[in-house]
């Protein structure tokens, strides 16, 4: 089979869509190719694994492997084909920062050539490939069946990973046209999208939720990227803290259930200090239930939240109508969502973030962003990367040094959150516990302020 053939082979079975489609990356593209249903075409399958053995018969590799799902089955055609071990790893997304684990023989060190179906931006390779080498795996060569991205090349090649492909959009779009398949406007309807996902996007225009535009500004006078996690449980050392570290926060995150002498005194006086250093109100309520729950936790009970608190943290496990129950009929309120949480073993996984970030794209006047951890730079510069536009990252699990607390909190270190694109860092007992607290406070304040002056010159 030609290049050509399997093309034409594709369209035929419908593996070549035009349309509106949402991509892994959040992106939302006028074309999808889908090569998952090839698997039931003997013939198709065959001539690609064909086609890819003879493109990779002279690289230089140990073993062979492909992306799960799609990949896997083309791989392990090509790998019988050209007579070299297959491993794969596995698909089921455990919760981020765990190791994954490859299934088959290999030696440490061995090099594995991966094939995968399409290559669109080139970020899902990397992490792929940084998962490998956390096995001892070396992983130097990715083969493609349809390369559609616009420099994905150049984007692996920097990372020092080679990026091969039997056939790009472009000539798949001169294929389809020159038989009269597509039309012309679609043609360059497909040409527009590509070029437009290289460009840069002025994320400043985009910000319409006030409260997001409140915290940016106040980042920014008050040359603060630190959010105070005021976790103590008698409001005489509530108080006896933010006297002391009011004048170095933007905002102060609250748990306002943990206190043991809550009285109707706690809120006023809490506005009042707010007022007075120019901070913003925040409850870590975690709201998880359904829309008439929330509504009503929200609003009554003991805590009244919404009359003081002007950002909560929702969980997104309950669907989106969550937001309706905590905002319908609300002014100048907003939340962050998590997004990823910083504890050891917890049950949030990639796609559950990316869905959060569906949600977030629905309702940016009631969402301002997100919380969200991550175990390197890398892994949170991957993570933020996804964020609808305008939408900031709150991280928690910070201290001056990492480690881990005896209940599973584990954490980063400033330069860490805010290199991998942290707003804002979230600290909790860094400084509560902390033998001179203004002091601490004003380290954690000026190294953030540092790294964030440094990532947005
Ligand atoms: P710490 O003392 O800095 O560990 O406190 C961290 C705070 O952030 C604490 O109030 C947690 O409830 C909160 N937090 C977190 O640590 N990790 C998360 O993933 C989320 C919130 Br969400």
């Amino acid at each position: 089979m030609t290049k050509e053939q399997f093309v034409l082979e594709l369209q035929k079975i419908g593996a070549i869509k035009f349309g509106s489609f949402t991509l892994k990356s959040g992106l939302v593209s006028p074309f999808y190719f889908d090569l998952r249903d090839m698997i039931s075409f003997p013939e198709i399958l065959e001539g690609v694994a064909d086609l890819l053995a003879e493109r990779i018969k002279d690289m230089d590799f140990d073993v062979l492997t492909g992306i799960p799902y799609t990949a896997l089955p083309i791989a392990s055609l090509v790998a019988s084909k050209l007579k070299k071990p297959l491993v794969y790893m596995r698909k089921e997304e455990k919760a981020y920062g765990t190791g994954k684990n490859i299934i088959g023989k290999f030696e440490k060190g061995a090099k594995c050539l991966v094939i995968d179906d399409l290559i669109t931006t080139g970020a899902s390779k990397i992490e792929t490939a940084e998962a490998y080498e956390k096995e001892g795996v070396i992983i130097k060569d990715f083969v493609v069946v349809i390369d559609r991205s616009s420099n994905g090349k150049e984007d692996l090649a920097k990372k020092g990973y080679e990026l091969h492909s039997l056939i790009n959009l472009d000539e798949i779009m001169k294929l389809l046209q020159s038989m009269n398949l597509i039309s012309d406007e679609k043609v360059n309807e497909v040409r527009e999208f590509t070029a437009s996902i290289s460009k840069p996007v002025d994320e400043k225009k985009e910000i319409t939720n006030p409260l997001t535009k409140k915290l940016m500004s106040k980042i920014k006078e008050k040359k603060s990227n630190l959010v105070l996690s005021l976790d103590v449980t008698t409001q005489k050392e509530f108080f006896e803290i933010l006297d002391e570290v009011s004048s170095e926060i933007v905002m102060l995150k609250t748990h306002v259930d943990i206190l043991d002498d809550y009285d109707e005194n706690f809120v006023p006086k809490l506005q009042e200090y707010s007022r007075k250093y120019d901070f913003i109100i925040f409850e870590d309520r975690k709201f998880a239930d359904i829309g008439n729950t929330v509504k009503h936790q929200y609003r009554n009970g003991v805590y009244k939240i919404c009359d003081w608190a002007e950002f909560v943290t929702v969980h997104m496990v309950a669907g989106e109508g969550i937001l309706k129950g905590l905002f319908d009929g609300t002014e100048n309120r907003s939340s962050f969502v998590l997004a990823r949480m910083s504890s050891k073993g917890n049950l949030i996984n990639e796609t559950y973030s990316r869905k959060c970030f569906e949600v977030a794209r629905k309702y940016p006047n009631v969402i301002s962003g997100f919380i969200g951890h991550g175990n390197s730079v890398e892994d949170i510069k991957r993570f933020k990367a996804k964020f609808p536009i305008g939408m900031l990252l709150l991280t928690p699990g910070v201290k001056l040094e990492r480690g881990t607390d005896a209940m599973g909190q584990q954490y980063i270190t400033v330069e860490d959150a805010i290199q991998g694109g942290a707003d804002c860092i979230i600290v909790g007992r860094g400084i509560i516990k902390a033998e001179d607290r203004k002091k601490e406070a004003k380290i954690y304040r000026e190294r953030a302020w540092e790294e964030y002056e440094k990532m947005n010159i």
